[in-house]
């Protein structure tokens, strides 16, 4: 005796291998109400995004800085890019960094490239982590708008878990933080300061975005980290500096330029800030790191 399905169900299986239907998660948000996707597993179907891709021959780009002994984060993040990053599709890597002799020669699949990108590097901490703005509006210019179509930019203390592939690309897309995914408004750590460029009124604000990881088109990556460099330097010609320096900065531009796309913490994890039982893959993430050793101070 067979099963009684809903009319739709048909037209369902006649699009799509897979039977979303059944797959539909109901747990998380899937889409904001400005009709950005928000990226989950089990929400998309790789196979026809990567034919889709595929066939616009996408080359995307992935920078990450490795400053002074952040240079030690390489081996991992790149060997691990290899095998969980954009699979299949061409890829840049730029390698930000002081130490070009450093970096390591890992073993690389067609169509895929390292190219270092030798930048100054600067005594304090919050100024590495803030410059990466400047830096990637500058080669955003000069190279990646001859280069690839997408931009991809993380940190480098981490590594890849699972794939991440083409399902994260659109014209602008941030990241849900790990530790506030789940948190009220209210409890979002924007800079709070009014005197701040990166200032965020308590009313205002949709998400907390981790500064870990967002990207785009060059055009659009251009454009934010145009604005946030900008938003740095007035802070900084004015003595105050954001309290989680660039991150707090792209919070403030995601609430007046909306992301097209959200990834779900799943990008982008720590073990030490969320419950893992949320998550069906952990596709990305932090590698907890001796901060006296390696942060140098
Ligand atoms: C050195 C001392 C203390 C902190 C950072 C650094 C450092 C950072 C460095 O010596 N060399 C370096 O290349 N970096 C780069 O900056 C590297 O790419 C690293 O991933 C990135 C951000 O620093 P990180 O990863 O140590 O800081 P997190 O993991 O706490 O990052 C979050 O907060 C930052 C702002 O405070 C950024 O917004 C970052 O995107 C967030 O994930
Ligand atoms: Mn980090």
């Amino acid at each position: 005796k067979s099963v009684q399905l809903p009319p739709y169900f048909l037209l369902l299986q006649y699009h799509s291998k897979e039977n979303f239907l059944f797959h539909r998660r109901s747990d998380v948000l899937l889409m904001t109400p400005w009709f950005a996707p928000i990226v989950w597993e089990g929400t998309y179907n790789s196979e026809i995004l990567n034919e889709q891709f595929r066939q616009r021959n996408v080359t995307v780009g992935l920078t990450v800085f490795a400053i002074k002994k952040y240079v030690a984060f390489l081996n991992k993040f790149l060997e691990t890019a290899e095998t969980y990053f954009m699979v299949g599709h061409r890829v840049n890597y730029y390698i930000f960094t002081d130490r070009p002799e450093e970096v390591p020669k890992v073993p690389l699949k067609e169509g895929r490239n390292v190219v270092v990108l030798q930048v100054q590097n600067y005594p304090r901490w919050q100024e590495i982590s803030m410059r990466r703005m400047e830096m990637i509006n500058s080669f955003s210019q000069q190279r990646f708008i001859n280069e690839v179509s997408y931009v991809v930019c993380v940190d480098v203390d981490m590594r890849f878990n699972d794939q991440v592939g083409v399902e994260i690309l659109s014209d602008l897309f941030g990241t849900l933080h790990p530790g506030f995914y789940a948190a009220e408004r209210q409890s979002f750590t924007y800079e709070r300061r009014p005197a701040s460029q990166a200032y965020v009124p308590r009313d205002e604000g949709d998400f907390y975005y981790a500064g870990g990881f967002f990207g785009g088109t060059v055009m659009e990556v251009y454009k934010l980290t145009k604005k946030c460099h900008e938003a740095i330097m007035m802070d900084k010609a004015k003595g105050i500096e954001a309290i989680w320096q660039e991150e707090s900065h792209l919070n403030k531009y995601f609430v007046y330029h909306k992301p097209t796309k959200i990834l779900s913490p799943e990008y982008l994890w720590d073990d030490n800030m969320g419950r893992r039982e949320i998550l069906k893959k952990r596709r990305f993430l932090a590698v907890p790191k001796n901060h006296a050793a390696i942060r140098n101070k």
